[in-house]
């Protein structure tokens, strides 16, 4: 490919902000790839997940972060929030987001913890769920008494017109200088991760409220032969009533969960997959520091 016109830029972008702001979706969008799983709800995201994109001379290191957790004080939550302050110190800009019009003490908490140093672009998603634009307006003036926001971007992270627009408002905020990773790398995550997440994101999609918050996935086996790749994963409960809420009637539960996980992830990488699933039960687990550390959190 032909040299990219003008000086190469590279730099790290976080997103932060409360949980199911729509951060994730908005990763996702900016990619153009799911590197990041998402759902209706909280703690759909426990990881910091780096998702790539080289446009013309410029990569964009957008980072994703848990949803800030200011409700339980569990050992899982407690890393959770760690992984959100680990993630954004050290970038050169930060995307606050929060649901445009609205703007709560889980939102404040989260402004509370940025660095003072680092420019902030305030993006109020969700656009598309506002139907009186006209109030957005005081909102705003509001806002902007609260922090001194680089930017103010009101878009929906559905809409590819505005994702669009959002690169040339983050793209000046990163250095000129070399690119950190390939043109075509999507993802410091493995593909191991990845299928972990997949099923994450179908067992939080596919069940009732409960569940996600005490449940976690771990890979026992991940094997490759050519373009088939073998997976076994379990999903972990914290207890034993969880269990049949996973498995469902006659098996039909966990057996969508994996057959949506599997057609998904084939569709991802594009080749055959044979993916087992299991479920396991290990009491109290999220609020156990060892476990929580064993089973891949920070
Ligand atoms: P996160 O917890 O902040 O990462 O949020 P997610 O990306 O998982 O999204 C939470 C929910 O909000 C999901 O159901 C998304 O489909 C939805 N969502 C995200 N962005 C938008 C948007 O711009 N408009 C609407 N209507 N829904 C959105
Ligand atoms: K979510
Ligand atoms: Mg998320």
């Amino acid at each position: 490919p032909a040299e990219p016109m003008g000086p190469k830029r590279c730099g790290y972008v976080a997103i932060v902000g409360k949980p199911n702001v729509g951060k994730s979706t908005l990763l996702n969008a900016l990619v153009g790839q799911k590197v990041s799983i998402t759902s209706s709800k909280a703690q759909t995201t426990r990881h910091r997940i780096t998702g790539l994109l080289t446009q013309g001379a410029t990569q964009f290191v957008f980072v994703d972060t848990p949803g800030f957790q200011t409700r339980h004080g569990n050992a899982l939550n407690r890393s959770l929030n760690k992984t959100v302050l680990g993630a954004v110190t050290d970038v050169d800009v930060i995307v606050f987001v929060v649901e445009a019009g609205s703007f709560q003490a889980a939102d404040a908490k989260v402004l509370e913890l940025l660095p003072k140093n680092i420019p902030v672009i305030l993006l109020a998603n969700k656009l598309d769920m506002v139907h009186r634009r006209a109030e957005l307006a005081p909102w705003l003036a509001e806002m902007q008494q609260r922090h001194p926001f680089a930017e103010f971007v009101p878009m929906s992270a559905k809409s590819a017109k505005d994702i669009q627009r959002f690169y040339a408002i983050c793209e000046k905020y990163l250095p000129e200088q070399d690119w950190m990773f390939d043109a075509d790398e999507l993802t410091d995550r493995s593909e191991r991760f990845m299928a972990a997440e997949m099923v994450r994101e179908k067992l939080f999609r596919l069940t009732g409220d409960e569940l996600p918050y005490t449940s976690t996935v771990i890979i026992d086996k991940f094997e490759q032969e050519g373009k088939l790749r073998r997976i076994a994963a379990t999903i972990v409960v914290e207890r034993e009533g969880h269990k049949g809420m996973v498995i469902g009637d006659k098996g039909e539960k966990l057996k969508r969960i994996g057959s949506e996980a599997r057609q998904e992830l084939e569709k991802l990488w594009g080749g055959k997959i044979f993916l087992e699933l299991w479920v396991k039960v290990r009491s109290g687990w999220a609020d156990d520091e060892a476990r929580v550390r064993s089973f891949g959190y920070e």
